[in-house]
């Protein structure tokens, strides 16, 4: 496969390991905070950010490339609230979208047409997560941010855990 077609989806393998990184982080410290919707629905995250990062694994190596198994960086363990890891999240996966839209330029720059093929599916699946976590924060500001209104946000976030509510389902 293309070198720097390679070189470019093994750094996407490690932006999407770090996504995996990051929200466990955040699930485990909305579970020690009480916010266990949030949490499980944080968690279920998680595992598919692994799920994203093994698909292009599975893509590197099928077309004749080595996937790199990254180095894991430590994302940040604390939040100040429930609000800020969503926005947090939302502002990650703005940068992961850039990521995504540069990574298939090169790939059109290299006429690796069966790439920028494969990638639709990233493309896809970045309109889908930036959404949902618009949607997200949005539920936020309406229910606001005092104490039961905090508590409702986690129901809603309980129930979109539970119901299986991600983008790429
Ligand atoms: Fe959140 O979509 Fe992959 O990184």
């Amino acid at each position: 496969m293309n070198k720097k077609v390679e070189k470019a989806l093994n750094k996407q393998i490690e932006l999407e390991l770090f996504s995996s990184q990051l929200y466990l982080a955040m699930a485990s410290w909305a579970e020690k905070t009480g916010f266990n919707g949030s949490a499980n629905f944080l968690y279920m995250h998680s595992d598919e950010e692994r799920m994203h990062m093994l698909k292009l694994f599975h893509y590197v190596n099928d077309r004749g490339g080595h996937a790199i198994v990254p180095s894991v960086e430590q994302p940040n363990l604390e939040y100040k609230s429930i609000h800020d890891v969503f926005k947090e999240i939302f502002e990650h996966e703005k940068m992961i979208t850039a990521a995504i839209n540069e990574l298939v330029g090169l790939c059109y720059e290299e006429k690796d047409f069966t790439t920028v093929s494969f990638l639709q599916w990233y493309v896809e699946e970045q309109i889908e997560e930036e959404s949902l976590f618009s949607n997200i924060l949005d539920k936020f500001n309406l229910l606001g941010g005092d104490k039961a209104k905090m508590y409702m946000f986690d129901s809603e976030m309980e129930k979109m855990a539970s119901t299986g509510e991600t983008p790429s389902e």
